[in-house]
């Protein structure tokens, strides 16, 4: 079976882990591909370095190394250049950068220096992890630079910010008008996107932000019109549990854009190509529209198996909405 899911940052990441798992548990669909266009929104150059997230978090946690107390960076992980860097007075200094971490933003940075793509430093980064091994590929959005910045007023007028600045230092508090995809109107999808949706047999929205990551690979030229056309179902996973998101800011993200925190409004946001939405236990009565099937269960994935169940269920759904 080839499954192609858009994914952002810790929710995402940990979907996949689970959807792995949950394969590994169906001889039936031996030999399955999964191909994850990850969210390159979140991407921040700091001390001349590349640094992609959401990329990143897919990368460690697929490949057995992130930190499961943060969901991101590094398990094991030091931060002795970092104090150097604060010890220089470098700034900012609000965003952690682990001294393993690092290695991958310096390979990243040195290869794209190199002219490679960043499709191409992902497949790099990719083999090291394991990745092809479990038929897993991982995609960028786009090989083109964008950046979503957050537009805020802290009283003193409106101003952007990079949105690792508001999600980070600001930790969302200072309310968002509006965001902005920095570098989108020159943005084309990255080689294999748009086909990966059009050929799947099944497209996964895992349980990530809608706004400032799902809602940003949807930016991509092409993404929407391919997920409408294709004729695998396109499932969802609600990020939000009776209103609230697990972790993050998917709510103040909602809310930025004048949307209630609700697992309808997010349905809302997917309405033109969502078939299927997994929603918590209570919440299904909240999402009523015609041509989606709506199905609930316990969302949260509190380790690897709650995930697995929850990405089988999700596989479970798109498998009884897939043309006979
Ligand atoms: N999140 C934080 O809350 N604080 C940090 O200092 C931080 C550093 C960081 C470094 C590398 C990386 O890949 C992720 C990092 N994150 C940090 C998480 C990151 O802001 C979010 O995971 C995504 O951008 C949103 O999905």
């Amino acid at each position: 079976m080839r499954i192609t899911a858009l994914a952002g940052g810790v929710g995402g990441a940990r979907f996949i882990r689970g959807l792995l798992a949950h394969l590994e548990s169906r001889p039936d669909l031996a030999g399955s591909r999964v191909t994850v266009i990850g969210n390159t929104g979140d991407d921040i150059t700091l001390f001349g370095l590349r640094v992609c997230p959401d990329l990143d978090t897919l990368l460690y946690t697929l490949g057995g190394a992130v930190s499961d107390t943060q969901g991101w960076g590094r398990a094991d992980e030091t931060h002795r250049v970092q104090g150097e860097l604060a010890a220089y007075g470098v700034e900012p200094q609000w965003f952690a950068l682990g001294d393993l971490d690092l290695g991958a933003h310096i390979a990243r940075s040195q290869w794209l220096g190199q002219g490679l793509s960043l499709s191409e430093v992902t497949g790099r980064l990719a083999a090291r992890w394991g990745l092809p091994e479990r038929g897993v590929t991982l995609l960028p959005m786009t090989d083109t630079p964008v950046e979503t910045h957050v537009v805020v007023d802290e009283g003193d007028g409106p101003r952007a910010v990079h949105f690792q600045e508001w999600w980070v230092r600001m930790q969302a508090k200072v309310p968002a008008s509006r965001f902005v995809a920095v570098g989108m109107d020159r943005a084309a999808a990255a080689p294999g996107v748009l086909d990966a949706i059009r050929q799947a047999d099944v497209v996964l929205l895992p349980p990530s932000n809608p706004v400032v990551s799902i809602g940003v690979i949807l930016g991509v030229p092409g993404v929407r019109d391919a997920l409408r056309g294709t004729p695998a179902p396109v499932v969802g996973v609600s990020p939000l549990i009776s209103g609230a998101p697990v972790r993050g800011h998917a709510d103040a993200c909602l809310q930025a854009i004048g949307l209630d925190s609700t697992t309808a409004a997010v349905a809302g946001l997917y309405e033109d190509f969502l078939d299927g939405w997994l929603v918590a236990p209570g919440d299904e009565g909240s999402v009523s529209r015609r041509g989606l099937a709506v199905e609930s269960r316990p969302l949260l994935m509190t380790d690897v198996a709650a995930a697995a169940d929850i990405a089988g269920a999700a596989l479970d759904l798109a498998e009884r909405l897939r043309p006979a």
